[in-house]
């Protein structure tokens, strides 16, 4: 990065997960880590998200955010590619190992999430009340659809393309949106795949992180 400034990025003053590292500060931070950026966390509540000023670095008045220099930037993922591109350690130097690399960040982003965040909303909402019952085992077998395929495709493989990328980074993040519901550990390579990636150093470092501002200790 050229500024002598760390960047900063945004984070819940308040997360509604207690520190569970499932708001999407928790990615920005990991990738952070693994390439060994410091940064600066500006934490912003609810309120303040939604104030014209905030607005002006996430338009969406969501975190995270992240600024560097005169760059700000949104969107966790296109945060991580910016991170990538600039530090080694989480895209190879080869062109197409990189582009493969790309793609399973797309694929874990555009098709692994959504219908994860589907059974998450559906959960969490109680949308639906006259039809929760039936809904929930139709928005679990559409995750279980996705997750079998991408079972299969990491067979017994620690990452999803050789070494680890931001793609696997991006993945293991979408896939822990499924803690305490149990699909992710129907298929024992995923589970496994998504423990290995909470065992490097530079993810214990962001979620100790993250779990510091809901103790108070950030
Ligand atoms: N596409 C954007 C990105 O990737 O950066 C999405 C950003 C986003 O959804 N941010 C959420 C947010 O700011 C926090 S991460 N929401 C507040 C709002 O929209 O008003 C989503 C999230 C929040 C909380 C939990 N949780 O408690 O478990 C999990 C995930």
């Amino acid at each position: 990065m050229s500024s002598s400034k760390p960047p900063t990025i945004t984070a819940f003053a308040q997360s509604p997960d207690e520190g569970q590292g499932l708001a999407r500060d928790m990615r920005v931070r990991w990738a952070l880590e693994e390439v060994g950026q410091p940064y600066d966390v500006c934490l912003v509540s609810f309120a303040a998200m939604k104030e014209p000023a905030y607005r002006a670095l996430q338009p969406f008045g969501q975190i995270p955010s992240y600024q560097e220099g005169d760059l700000i930037l949104f969107e966790s993922g296109s945060i991580i590619l910016h991170i990538a591109h600039h530090h080694a350690g989480l895209l190879a130097a080869n062109a197409n190992v990189r582009a493969r690399a790309i793609t399973w960040m797309f694929a874990a982003l555009n098709t692994v999430e959504p219908p994860i965040v589907e059974l998450e909303q559906a959960s969490f909402l109680k949308l639906y009340k006259a039809c929760h019952a039936q809904l929930i085992p139709i928005l679990e077998d559409r995750v279980r659809a996705r997750l079998g395929e991408l079972s299969n495709r990491l067979g017994d493989a620690d990452w999803l393309d050789g070494a680890f990328s931001a793609g696997d980074l991006l993945m293991v993040m979408v896939l822990r949106r499924l803690d305490g519901t149990g699909i992710v550990e129907e298929y024992h390579n995923l589970g496994d795949y998504v423990a290995r990636g909470e065992a490097r150093p530079a993810y214990q470092r962001a979620f100790a992180a993250q779990l510091a501002v809901f103790k108070g200790k950030a």
